[in-house]
């Protein structure tokens, strides 16, 4: 097994504006941290500020940053502290600050700093798989590069600004002026792309659609719900799904444990985010097309978010923008346990059921829960089986493992010519069985 990558840790910090209130800012901060985690960081402390507004120069009061300064320094020096010995590596913000606030702020408190959008735009980056996505996901950077840039030019100087005519361009023509041009033309070329992928991507689709006998599940829903938990109680297993059809995609997909049949794949999908910053709207749609190469998506909402329904229409909504009406969908309320005591929780999962009949409310910490779940999905995948028979000559026996693979055998037999088999299973996958064996020489 290869070494495990050491956790980096994180502070968040957030200024809390007097228009927000404490349910909202505290649900942002739990996301912050959420997608922290999600970039692989243990966030040891958070600060928090009420302030009319921003500080200029660097985001938070003076006050605020020398007590995060405090705490690095001592992070470092104190092998008492949790991760002793090691070093803060970053500090994440809750808000999208300017180039000159994150630099004021990394120096003041000794450590880097990343705001909101460019974790969100990191994320985005390392979910986005399709060419189409990936893009996308560059068009966004790109756009949040750019002012920055411009920032950073005027605080390197006039040296640093100003450039001699040489190199093709016209005499004085900034450093600025030509990397905005530059992004300007690479933000143009790939819109073009992305158009011509579009085409290209319908009939992969289609195409894709079309695998027989796959049974596939993705979770989508907003960051925090309990995809991640789900995935892996659903799937029991660290190992990865060495599918070939799946073997470009990545390390969440992911067979249902203890096997199914017909099996099924469960993938996790990038999640909703709820503060998203309008610049990523479309990268975030584009990374979220995966869920649609998938047979059934399970929305997974957080019922003890004082939120979810409004979560909930924002899902369905993007769901419809991104063509996934015609993917069947089932409703997990999710998170059920921590909606406050037995009787609420009871109050809430009786009107959740009324108000959203064929969902499953649930708790991911509740085993048999999760094993209701899985006989849901599972269920779902049976339903269009029918029974029939197959017969495999002795000289095609190599195929035995396909009927196996795909089918839910009943029953076998042999007679001098080659093996009957009783099956139980879709009736595409069966079709795909006959015409395969149909092709066999001498049949
Ligand atoms: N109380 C409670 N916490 C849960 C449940 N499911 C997940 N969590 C917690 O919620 C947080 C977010 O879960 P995660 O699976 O990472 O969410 P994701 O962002 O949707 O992948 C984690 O701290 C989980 O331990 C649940 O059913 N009940
Ligand atoms: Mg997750």
């Amino acid at each position: 097994m290869p070494d495990q990558e050491e956790t980096k840790l994180a502070l968040i910090a957030a200024v809390q504006l007097p228009s927000v209130s404490d349910v909202e800012f505290e649900s942002s901060l739990a996301e912050l941290r959420e997608l922290a985690k999600t970039l692989g960081f243990a966030v040891v402390e958070t600060f928090v500020q009420k302030r009319a507004g921003f500080d200029k120069t660097a985001y938070l009061g003076v006050g605020k940053r020398q007590e995060i300064r405090a705490f690095v320094d001592g992070e470092a020096d104190d092998p008492q502290q949790p991760g002793a010995g090691s070093r803060i590596d970053v500090l994440f913000v809750d808000h999208e600050i300017s180039p000159s606030q994150a630099r004021n702020l990394e120096l003041e408190v000794g450590c880097q700093v990343m705001d909101r959008t460019m974790v969100i735009l990191e994320i985005f980056h390392r979910n986005a798989r399709s060419r189409a996505a990936r893009a996308q996901v560059e068009i966004a950077r790109l756009g949040y590069m750019a002012p920055r840039l411009r920032e950073a030019a005027k605080l390197a100087g006039p040296q640093g600004r100003q450039r001699s005519g040489l190199g093709g361009r016209g005499a004085g023509e900034s450093h600025t002026e030509m990397d905005r041009r530059k992004i300007r033309d690479r933000i143009a070329e790939l819109q073009l792309e992305i158009t011509a992928m579009d085409v290209e991507r319908k009939t992969q689709r289609a195409r894709r659609q079309d695998r027989q006998g796959l049974a596939s599940v993705a979770l989508v829903g907003y960051t925090n719900a309990g995809k991640s938990t789900l995935m892996r109680a659903l799937t029991g297993s660290e190992v990865l799904v060495a599918n070939k059809l799946f073997a470009t995609l990545d390390t969440t997909v992911r067979a249902l444990y203890p096997e199914s049949v017909p099996r099924v794949l469960v993938s996790d999908t990038v999640g909703f985010i709820k503060n998203l910053p309008h610049g990523l709207v479309a990268s975030f749609k584009s990374t979220l097309e995966e869920a649609l190469d998938a047979s059934l998506l399970l929305h997974v909402i957080d019922a003890s978010d004082p939120g979810f329904e409004r979560q909930l229409e924002v899902t369905d909504k993007v769901l419809g923008e991104i063509g996934a009406q015609a993917v069947p969908r089932l409703r997990v309320f999710n998170k059920i346990d921590h909606v406050g005591d037995e009787a609420q929780q009871e109050e809430r999962a009786a009107a959740l059921r009324a108000q959203y009949p064929d969902c499953i409310v649930m708790s991911a910490r509740r085993p048999d829960e999760i094993a209701t779940l899985r006989q849901t999905i599972i269920a779902f995948f049976q339903q269009d089986r029918v029974e029939a028979e197959l017969f495999l000559p002795w000289s095609a026996q190599q195929l035995r493992g396909q009927i196996y693979a795909s089918c839910e055998v009943l029953a076998e037999r042999a007679d001098g010519d080659g093996a009957f088999f009783r099956v139980r299973g879709e009736s595409s996958a069966i079709d795909a069985l006959r015409e395969q064996f149909g092709q066999i020489k001498g049949w």
